[in-house]
This record gives structure tokens, C-alpha cells and sequence, in this order.
């Protein structure tokens, strides 16, 4: 993909999304690009996925419902209710896809799952998921300072085991939501399940050797 693509999607975001929203998308892409670098990952990639994510941030729901009912997505229960803040995650695959002509199906996963994450992501899938959590502007609404010190934790730990980080980001997540009472996705319960047991598999595995 042509780095004028990029200029072109930036101009985009900078006119749609509203002005911290696109402060968010930078930190996202650029956030997303370094992880990229450190693991391995095709950056140019990073950058177009991150610059994305949050595309359909700006619609109504209802145009959200609408567009992905025309693109035929499944959606769960959770998706559909008024103030789903998961439904933006799949109405912003189909816009990239329709509107903003992305081709690519590691992109297009990877900005569809960026809110619940889902097991077996693909590594550009991870590095959305973590770099959406993690970039330099992102507020935390009413965060404790041990949610801050979590978070500097966090960021660190991106630059060295993405799996790990998965876990650590996805307790903190679902211990958050528990918290505010919010119901939680099926996918969202899977994800944590995958790579919190999974990892600690392997930690088992490895002090046992
Ligand atoms: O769009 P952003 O604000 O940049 O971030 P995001 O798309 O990752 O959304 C993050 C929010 O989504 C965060 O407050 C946690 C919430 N979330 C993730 N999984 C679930 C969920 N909320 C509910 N109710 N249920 C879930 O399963
Ligand atoms: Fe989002
Ligand atoms: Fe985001």
C-alpha cells in the first residue's frame, strides 16, 4: 500500500472523526507502528489499521445498525443495544472496507476486533488491540493510581510479550467492567479465557521443567 494512502486516510479521519477522537487515532497508528517495528510486524499496515479503528466513531447508531445489516454482520445482543460501545468495532471493517477501500482481510479483522479482541488474533490483530489501549493520549476516565501505575506497566510490557500484555490488558478490562456493572461479550469473556489460561499454561509448563 501507497504511503499516499495514508496522507489520504489522515485527511479523512482529521475531517470526520471529531478532534480528540483523531488526536486518539494518531496516537493509535503511531503507537501501533512501533509495536510493529519491535515485533516483527508489517508497519505500513500497522499504520492503516491504527489510523482506522475508530472510523465509525462518528456515526449515529442507527447508521452503525444500518451499515452493518447491509453488509450482512452478525452482531450479538450486546452489539445492538442503544450506547453499545462494540458495535463501532464492526460498522468501522465494513466503512474501511466500503468507503475507504480496504482490501486487505489482516486490517479489516484486526479493526473489526479492536474492542473485544477474540482468540487466535493475528499479530497486526494484537498490536490494534494493545497500541488502542496503550497510546500516549489515552485518558482513563476516573482511573485509580493504581490503574495508572497498571497502565505504565502496560506500556512496557508491549515492547516485550505481546501475549502477556493481551492478558494483562484483559483483566484489567473485564475487572473494569465488572466494576460499572456493564454486561460483557460473549467474545470478550473468550478472549480473556484464551490468553489468560493459555499463558498461564505455559508458565505451569515452564516451572515445571
Ligand atoms: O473506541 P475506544 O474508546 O478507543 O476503545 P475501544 O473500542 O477499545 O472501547 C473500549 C471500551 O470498550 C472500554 O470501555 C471497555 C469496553 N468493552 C470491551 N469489551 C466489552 C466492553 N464493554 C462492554 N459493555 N462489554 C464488553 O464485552
Ligand atoms: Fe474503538
Ligand atoms: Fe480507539
Amino acid at each position: 500500500m501507497k504511503t499516499t494512502n495514508l496522507a489520504k486516510l489522515r485527511k479523512e479521519m482529521e475531517q470526520t472523526l471529531e478532534r480528540k477522537r483523531f488526536e486518539h487515532t494518531l496516537g493509535v497508528a503511531y503507537t501501533a507502528a512501533n509495536l510493529a517495528m519491535v515485533h516483527g510486524a508489517d508497519v505500513e499496515k500497522a499504520l492503516i489499521a491504527g489510523m482506522l479503528h475508530d472510523c465509525a466513531k462518528c456515526m449515529s447508531h442507527r447508521k452503525q445498525i444500518a451499515l452493518c445489516r447491509k453488509n450482512h454482520i452478525q452482531l450479538s445482543q450486546i452489539e445492538t443495544e442503544e450506547h453499545s460501545t462494540l458495535l463501532h468495532a464492526k460498522a468501522g471493517c465494513c466503512l474501511a472496507r466500503k468507503k475507504y477501500g480496504i482490501t486487505d482481510e489482516d486490517i479489516l479483522r484486526a479493526i473489526s476486533y479492536h474492542t473485544t479482541g477474540r482468540p487466535h488474533m493475528s499479530l497486526l490483530e494484537k498490536i490494534i488491540y494493545i497500541a488502542d489501549y496503550i497510546e500516549p493520549g489515552r485518558e482513563r476516565a476516573k482511573r485509580t493510581a493504581a490503574d495508572i501505575q497498571n497502565l505504565q506497566e502496560v506500556r512496557k510490557l508491549a515492547y516485550q510479550d505481546l501475549d502477556e500484555t493481551l492478558c494483562k490488558i484483559l483483566s484489567d478490562t473485564l475487572d473494569y467492567l465488572v466494576r460499572k456493572g456493564s454486561v460483557i461479550d460473549g467474545i470478550t469473556r473468550q478472549t480473556y479465557e484464551y490468553y489468560c489460561e493459555n499463558l498461564t499454561g505455559e508458565i505451569t509448563e515452564r516451572n515445571i521443567l
